[in-house]
């Protein structure tokens, strides 16, 4: 016999997160939610709640949450406004597949849909939420709260990871009722392996000439494996944004897009690991002579922008696993390629020493950053060149917002990741126009002694896109300069540590402060002038089918 529990739906859906081994919720309260905010009360020796002071930041929080741990991190926020302040993160969780819970309020459940003009109300709610994510539910009691947790659980982390968001009406969330036994329902099983497309993988590459590894966020958990096989191959590894990290900067092999855009046209065989290979196919250009070779957890993928010639679906992990049982007896003997890559990276270095100021900040940070510690990239101009250039040691030690390139994400999302991982140290970087986003999150960080470092590279600008303006509309500039307050005192004024430094050597040892100061939060400002364009290393042109 079950044994059966009286619980409210808050508290099923509160035992229901714990029991999936949640710690923490990020939100912001409502009158909507409040049944969920006192079961969080209840619980609050197991689970933090932190709160943040704009929708935005509570879901940004948790997107950084989730890329810091790979695993499932929740937000609550109120519906209608709530919700929407929360989707560009949301949007952002959908893009970088992060196994984002969002669990969103609603009106009464029996008024839905009726436009009485409800506090918050929404048209469509569930509608709206259906387009940002693959899976969402409407919670209707506490009986059916942990069954629904559990499979937006699964959904996160089955096939494409990715978002998942739960509704819970007024009215529902503070309902009593009857609660079953929690369990947790076995992982869903993972597709077995094609073992003719491992067969397919293995005799293309065994005879590969000039291999290629391109690497996406969905081969940051398969480091060990890529290396094997890239060293195996003598092939060199692409990562650029969410590939970053998957081998580190310090293996001749690994590489970055400029150096990737000469590779892809040498190359005869190229091998993707969770990467959507977009630019590579879309702007770079493939013929006949290219094998491209799949590996992607989404089945629609492979043969999104053209058939492979093979396709394998599921983690890349296993996968690759499988395909080392089989490459050695296949592979070819191959010289190593160290001294040509190691040439032909000092070449490429050479390139870019157009992005001296870039590249001097680039130094400096990485001097101070631990191997380990975590930097989180903006759409800024130090990012950009980050991108291409900060040496990156260990997988998920780089997060970029990818395809969204969504300015303003950064902050937040770093205050996530080092609100997950205390012990590391965690940099953020932002432009004056990106760090005002979400600048108010400042008074998160000072209020759950977040100790993360930032630094705001403060050109006056929306730099990148007044250069646009300059370079190729005439320098007719129109949106592109900014009124800023004095970020040091504004930093100060949260009770956080804030200095202003002018030079690579300064940055550095503000740096070396921020990292040792674990009991809060520094900001450094570093007054910059325009910089050099970084866009010739990264919008390259079609080299390959015409
Ligand atoms: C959500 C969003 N809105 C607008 C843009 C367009 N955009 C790209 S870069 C940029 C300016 C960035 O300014 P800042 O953060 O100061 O960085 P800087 O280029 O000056 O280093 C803008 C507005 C974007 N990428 N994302
Ligand atoms: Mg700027």
């Amino acid at each position: 016999m079950t044994q059966m529990n009286r619980m409210t739906t808050a508290e099923a859906t509160v035992a229901a997160l714990l029991a999936h081994g949640l710690d923490t919720i990020y939100a912001l309260p409502g009158v909507h939610n409040d049944p969920l905010f006192d079961a969080l009360y209840q619980v609050a020796d197991r689970m933090r709640t932190v709160h943040a002071r704009h929708e935005q930041g509570a879901a940004y929080l948790a997107l950084g949450a989730a890329l810091a741990t790979a695993k499932p991190q929740a937000y609550a926020v109120v519906p209608g406004p709530g919700l929407l302040n929360s989707g560009a993160a949301l949007l952002t969780a959908y893009g970088m597949n992060a196994p984002v819970l969002a669990l969103i309020g609603q009106i009464r459940h029996d008024e839905i849909g009726r436009g009485f003009g409800h506090l918050h109300e929404i048209c469509d709610q569930a509608g709206i939420i259906g387009r940002l994510v693959d899976h969402c539910a409407m919670i209707g009691g506490p009986g059916e709260a942990p069954a629904l947790i559990a499979a937006a659980m699964r959904a996160m982390v089955t096939g494409r990871p990715g978002p998942a968001a739960l509704e819970c009406p007024i009215d529902v969330w503070g309902r009593d009722g009857s609660v079953g036994a929690i369990s947790i329902p076995a992982p869903v099983p993972t597709p077995p392996i094609d073992e003719d497309a491992i067969l397919a993988a293995a005799r293309r590459l065994g005879a590969a000439r000039r291999p290629l590894i391109v690497c996406g966020g969905g081969a940051q958990d398969a480091a060990q494996e890529i290396a094997l096989i890239a060293h195996m191959l003598q092939a060199p590894v692409l990562g650029y944004r969410r590939g970053r990290g998957v081998l580190g900067s310090r293996d001749p092999l690994s590489i970055t897009l400029p150096l990737g855009h000469e590779l892809w046209r040498e190359a005869d065989v190229v091998l993707a690991v969770g990467t959507r290979l977009h630019v590579q196919q879309a702007v770079w250009g493939v013929d006949d002579d290219l094998a491209v070779i799949r590996i992607d957890a989404n089945p629609d993928e492979p043969a999104r922008f053209r058939v492979p010639a093979v396709g394998l679906v599921g983690d890349a992990k296993p996968i690759l696993s499988r395909l080392l049982d089989v490459l050695p007896a296949r592979n070819r003997t191959r010289p190593s390629r160290t001294a040509e890559m190691q040439e032909r990276q000092a070449k490429t270095r050479r390139r870019l020493d157009k992005l001296k100021p870039q590249l001097a900040i680039l130094g400096a940070i990485r001097a101070e950053l631990p191997d380990d510690g975590i930097f989180v990239d903006e759409v800024t101009q130090v990012g950009f060149a980050a991108r291409l250039a900060l040496p990156v040691y260990s997988p998920r030690t780089f997060l970029s917002p990818g395809y969204q390139d969504n300015l303003g994400w950064g902050f937040a999302t770093a205050l996530g990741v080092q609100d997950a991982r205390r012990e590391v140290a965690v940099l953020s970087i932002s432009g004056d126009g990106g760090f005002m986003y979400a600048a108010n999150e400042l008074a998160t960080a000072i209020h759950h002694r977040i100790p993360l470092v930032t630094i705001v590279f403060n050109d006056g600008a929306f730099g990148n896109v007044r250069r646009i303006q300059q370079e190729r509309y005439g320098n007719r500039l129109i949106a592109c300069d900014l009124t800023n307050p004095d970020f040091v005192r504004f930093a100060e004024s949260f009770g956080a540590a804030a200095v202003r430094v002018h030079t690579p050597d300064e940055l550095r040892a503000a740096l070396r402060r921020g990292f040792a100061r674990r009991g809060g939060p520094t900001l450094i400002e570093m007054p910059v002038g325009p910089m050099p364009s970084p866009w010739e290393f990264i919008q390259m042109p079609r080299v390959r089918g015409g």
